[in-house]
């Protein structure tokens, strides 16, 4: 079962204990990779705010790395260290472990709970923000060549039907001169978030491209879409190893929800229509396309990279249908609790990684497998009163509204 990648880096995984960066950390160390987890253990403690718990029962830190070496005769290295609010800790670690690359995955990652409350908007910016900038200053001020491999969204481009294929990253415009020549130029794809946590990976973008264009930080930025499924060949190995699987209203994607909410016999939760189209990827994908960034780096002087990571897009209804006739699940329609369009279209490029070698699982191949192997194999976990998404995108009463 041990990958040997000929490619060996020391690589630091900020993030490390989460949904994706947990399964990412085992795939690179299995390739042989040196991998060194940091992250401040913040997932866990919001479970404990949320009163909500992943369905799968996900082991301690220590507990998981022991498994890990005991498995895989590989170790990884923990540091606890909070990378928003302890800056020297973490150019202590940068400066004590050489990495060759940096993955960034520690940021708060849920958009309801990015909107649930002034205090919960405000820590979600403050957190992120700091995140970010804290890696690029500390990258800059250990002077070593770092490559930094950030998990962005697909949502920076906004969910309004775009009219064009979405490209990795950049759009190419054509501006009017005042001499009536026309120039061309690539920009940056225009930012439109669709909440405060979908604003901080916009706002992430423009510290990349400062970093970069100031000091030559080597970048890559993966607009992740909605990551599904649970495990991965490396957190299949054994129990203790096993990823986490929010289900709760405010960390459970969409389509996860709807695998367990069949398995649980509760309804489908469709907000609004259901016209929603999303991109999605499944979380073995997720591990392998963070190798393919990790080994396909820019070369110095090279912009910041940006991929789309993403394998397939679909409509909410269409999922929800789509688990209803795999499960005989009912559908329940719930007015939306987000302000997003009630439907769109999407289209998104995806060359770049397909290009580099990743061979895509598709919804088609993996659906029911979760269904059975995760859902409802761990159903008796589940707190259903976790379920319904409490968290509303506007307060303000309807009549201050903009029209
Ligand atoms: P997660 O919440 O499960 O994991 C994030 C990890 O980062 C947690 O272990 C948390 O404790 C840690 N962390 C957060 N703030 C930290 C800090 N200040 N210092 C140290 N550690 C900190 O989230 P995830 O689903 O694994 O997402 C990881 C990244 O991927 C996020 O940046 C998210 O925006 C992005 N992403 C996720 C998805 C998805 O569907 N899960 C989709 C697209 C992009
Ligand atoms: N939705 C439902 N029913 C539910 C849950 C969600 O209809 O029970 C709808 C939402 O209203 C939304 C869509 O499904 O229209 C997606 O919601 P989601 O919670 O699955 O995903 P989202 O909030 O967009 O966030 C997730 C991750 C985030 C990541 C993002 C990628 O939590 O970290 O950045 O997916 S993307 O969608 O491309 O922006």
């Amino acid at each position: 079962m041990k990958l040997n990648s000929s490619f060996k880096e020391k690589v630091i995984v900020l993030g490390g204990d989460g949904f994706c960066g947990w399964p990412t950390s085992l795939h690179l160390s299995n390739l042989g990779h040196d991998v060194v987890i940091v992250d401040n253990l913040s997932r866990r403690n919001i479970d404990n705010e949320l009163e909500a718990e992943s369905l799968t029962p996900i082991h301690p830190m220590g507990t998981r790395l022991k498994a890990w070496t005991e498995v895989a005769d590989r170790n990884i290295r923990f540091y606890n260290c909070d990378v928003a609010k302890n800056y020297e800790h973490l150019l202590d670690i940068i400066e004590k472990e050489r990495p060759d690359a940096i993955v960034h995955f520690a940021e708060q990652r849920s958009a309801p709970y990015s909107m649930k409350s002034p205090y919960h908007k405000r820590y979600t910016v403050n957190n992120n923000l700091n995140a970010t900038h804290n890696v690029l200053t500390a990258i800059v001020q250990s002077g070593r060549d770092i490559h930094l491999v950030h998990l962005g969204t697909t949502g920076v481009y906004g969910y309004g039907t775009a009219g064009i294929e979405i490209p990795e990253g950049y759009l190419e415009i054509e501006i009017p001169t005042e001499t009536g020549e026309r120039i061309s130029r690539e920009i940056l794809y225009p930012a439109d978030p669709g909440s405060v946590y979908h604003m901080t990976k916009n706002q992430d973008q423009l510290f990349f491209h400062f970093y970069n264009k100031n000091d030559g930080v080597r970048i890559t930025d993966l607009h992740q879409g909605i990551v599904w499924g649970t495990n991965t060949r490396e957190t299949m190995l054994d129990e203790r190893l096993i990823n986490r699987f929010d289900y709760d209203g405010d960390y459970g994607t969409v389509l996860n929800r709807f695998l367990m909410q069949a398995a649980v016999h509760y309804p489908l939760t469709v907000h609004g229509t259901g016209g929603q189209t999303r991109a999605f990827i499944h979380i073995q994908d997720t591990v392998r396309c963070v190798q393919l960034a990790i080994e396909n780096p820019p070369a110095p002087g090279d912009r910041v990279q940006i991929f789309n990571q993403m394998t397939e897009t679909h409509r909410v209804r269409d999922l929800a249908g789509l688990v209803s006739r795999l499960t005989g699940a009912e559908i329940a329609y719930f007015p939306n609790p987000r302000n997003e369009a009630d439907e769109n279209e999407l289209h998104v490029k995806n060359e770049l990684f397909l290009s580099r070698g990743l061979n895509p699982t598709l919804l088609s191949e993996g659906l029911m497998l979760e269904v059975t192997a995760v859902a409802q194999r761990y159903a008796h976990r589940a707190d259903l009163s976790k379920i319904p998404a409490t968290s509303q995108w506007r307060q303000t009463p309807k009549a201050m509204r903009p029209i």
